[in-house]
């Protein structure tokens, strides 16, 4: 089953209309690679207004919500407010949300839940913390994680799975390219033993954490790695590099 390849833009808590529009306009106007699907995780804020400049060929993504509609719930946004945008894709459960804002597996399952529930689309984040790698216990890690998500979806065409190792986030310290394909690899054999083996074959499960145009043919070659989530990277030109890297 083939497996359309992903990448994701992560602009995290960075930039101004004034350089996302100027993003926007190099995105717009390069030749990306049709067989690519596109999603730029945008702040909050400027959802709408990316939603409105960018090309519509291109998915939009907000980088968080909450696991209700609606309520007493100062400074959070709902999957129906994201929809509201004209945007169809959330991520959830990154590492800085887990690590920095101590989002919990539980709190991440749910949202994932509510989103899929209210018709968004989801790219659901995991990966080891430093220590956790070096003693050894990546996959015990990433399998808990897992499960906790997959607990919560019923439509895995809807979910894209990044597998992104904490230590190789923002650090410059990408994971080789057979490193990543390790741990795609065990993550499709706990897929086909804990969800099925159609759903083992034909989710995407991408790899996230320092990518660069640099180094993302190489691990885009791996057989599991079926694209990326790009944090540094997806704000500098080269992001056209990245979502060209099969072409
Ligand atoms: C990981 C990644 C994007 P960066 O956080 O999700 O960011 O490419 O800067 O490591």
């Amino acid at each position: 089953m083939s497996r359309k390849f992903f990448v994701g833009g992560n602009w995290k808590m960075n930039g101004d209309k004034k350089s996302l529009g100027e993003l926007i306009q190099t995105l717009n106007s390069a030749k990306l690679d049709s067989n690519t699907e596109v999603v730029c995780g945008a702040p909050a804020i400027y959802l709408d207004f990316v939603r409105s400049k960018l090309d519509q060929k291109l998915g939009v993504a907000a980088q968080n919500c909450y696991k209700v509609a609606k309520g007493a719930f100062t400074g959070e946004i709902s999957p129906a407010m994201i929809k509201d945008c004209g945007v169809h894709w959330v991520i959830l459960g990154h590492s800085e949300r887990r690590h920095v804002f101590g989002e919990s597996d539980e709190l991440i399952g749910q949202k994932t839940a509510h989103a899929l529930e209210n018709g968004l689309c989801v790219i659901a984040c995991i990966g080891e913390k430093l220590d956790e790698r070096e003693a050894g216990i990546t996959e015990k890690v990433v399998f808990e994680q897992t499960k906790v998500i997959a607990d919560n979806v019923k439509d895995w065409t809807k979910v894209v799975l990044a597998y992104e190792p904490v230590w190789a986030i923002g650090t410059g310290k990408t994971a080789s390219p057979q490193q990543a394909q390790e741990v795609h690899d065990k993550l499709r054999q706990w897929m086909k033993a804990n969800v099925s083996e159609e759903v083992a074959k034909s989710v995407r499960i991408i790899y996230g954490g320092s990518v660069t145009g640099g180094t993302c043919k190489e691990l885009a070659s791996q057989k599991d790695v079926d694209g990326f989530l790009v944090g540094g990277a997806a704000l500098k030109p080269e992001f056209v590099d990245i979502i060209n890297a099969k072409a």
